[in-house]
């Protein structure tokens, strides 16, 4: 967890090697200005939908709302839904750049996630999907509302908690998709909205 420890810094910053896998954690990737700033660009110029899932025959909305963006205009499958990235906005390529040297990586899309209040969420999943290949790098920004993104591994049941804060940065790499699951479970709290981008390269598109 990201938690300040009695010298007033974090105590899970830079590169975590954990079982199977790793992760590099940056709390102050934006300082507050920047992040306050994007955060308002985002909210504003992104294109947020309500996405639905088909469950037994039933239409169930995603609890958040989720925009993509990409290099082509090519369709892309996630957790049964097909979508279409939309062209990338002269913010999100800034974005992409920055975590991009951060993750020492390159990615060609990014899954935004807008949680309104404390009841959105995102359930127990990797981001193994077979377009991303084998230890996909995948590179997380986030703005708004800290929210707990919690690790559990699938054999061991290990868990790890990171909160999630404003203007953070968080890479997760090596064979960590393939041996860990992750979530944004809802919280009870009020909460403020909070947006997350998740940067990937997808070898299809
Ligand atoms: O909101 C987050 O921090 C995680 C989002 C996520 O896991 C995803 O979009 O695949
Ligand atoms: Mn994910």
């Amino acid at each position: 967890m990201a938690q300040i420890d009695i010298f007033g810094s974090y105590n899970n910053v830079g590169i975590q090697k954990i079982t199977d896998g790793e992760y590099n954690f940056e709390p102050n990737f934006y300082n507050k200005n920047e992040a306050d700033r994007l955060y308002n660009v985002l909210l504003q110029n992104v294109s947020w939908k309500q996405e639905s899932m088909n469950i037994y025959g039933k239409k169930i909305n995603l609890p958040r709302l989720t925009a993509w963006y990409g290099d082509t205009e090519k369709y892309y499958s996630f957790s049964g839904i097909h979508l279409q990235p939309l062209p990338w906005l002269p913010e999100l390529s800034k974005i992409k750049e920055k975590i991009q040297q951060f993750a020492n990586a390159e990615f060609n899309s990014v899954l935004l996630n807008l949680y309104r209040n404390g009841n959105d969420s995102i359930s127990w999943h990797t981001d193994a999907e077979s377009e991303l290949g084998i230890n996909p790098i995948i590179g997380s920004v986030n703005f708004g509302e800290t929210r707990k993104f919690q690790l559990r591994h699938k054999r061991t049941n290990e868990k790890i908690e990171i909160d999630l804060n404003h203007g953070s940065g968080l890479v997760m790499q090596g064979s960590l998709q393939h041996h860990w699951q992750h979530q944004v479970p809802k919280i009870s709290r009020p909460a403020e909205q909070r947006i997350n981008l998740t940067f990937r390269f997808i070898k299809t598109l």
